[in-house]
């Protein structure tokens, strides 16, 4: 940068929505078909148009993956919809550099963020317009929309975090969210019953 130069910043963000938009933001989408492992009821997963969008994430990455001291920056936009009883949501990871914590915060639906640690205890946090969820280290992280509108959330999360998915893509979390008699519950993901109900 130039000694006393002044400028006008190159990103922006829709307040509205946390739409990111200017130079660098990267978009990306998950849709059914990339999230095979992610749901536990087969049967009505295959009934799903693979192309649905679930998912889509932008992300503004200004220095490179790794580096020590940086900080990203994400906005997360789930559709409303369920697999069988389970709320549409993010695959979920675990930083690959367990030691690294991140901010959530709600901007738009309803949703749950729901939180594992490595004693495989599950628990969940309401997130709502202004919510805001500090996760901390060594705990695996995802968000359902439990609601009938797109949900919305921002992440921060630092350069060095990485993401490991494959800890939770085999082993799962303990717990899934499903709805039951119209209200959403965790439920022992080792448990068959919640398919039924
Ligand atoms: C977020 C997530 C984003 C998508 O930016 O990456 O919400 O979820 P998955 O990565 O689990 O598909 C974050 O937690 N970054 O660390
Ligand atoms: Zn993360």
């Amino acid at each position: 940068m130039l000694h006393n130069s002044i400028s006008k910043p190159k990103q922006s963000i829709q307040l509205n929505n946390w739409f990111l938009q200017g130079k660098d933001i990267i978009n990306s989408e998950k849709r059914i078909k990339h999230l095979k492992e992610v749901f536990g009821d087969e049967e009505s997963f295959k009934k799903l148009d693979p192309e649905k969008v679930v998912y889509s994430v932008q992300s503004y990455l200004p220095v490179k993956e790794g580096t020590p001291g940086g900080l990203y920056f994400g906005t997360t936009t789930i559709q409303p919809g369920k697999v069988g009883n389970e709320y549409f949501m993010t695959r979920g990871h675990f930083h690959a550099n367990l030691d690294r914590g991140e901010y959530y915060w709600g901007v738009q639906g309803e949703g749950m963020l729901i939180l594992m640690d490595k004693n495989r205890n599950t628990w969940g946090e309401i997130m709502s317009p202004g919510s805001l969820h500090y996760i901390g280290v060594n705990i695996a992280h995802r968000v359902a929309n439990m609601g009938s509108t797109a949900l919305i959330f921002g992440a921060c999360w630092p350069s060095d975090a990485g993401h490991n998915y494959e800890e939770t893509e085999q082993k799962g979390f303990s717990s899934r969210l499903v709805e039951i008699n119209h209200k959403p519950q965790l439920i022992d993901s080792e448990l068959p019953l919640w398919k039924k109900q």
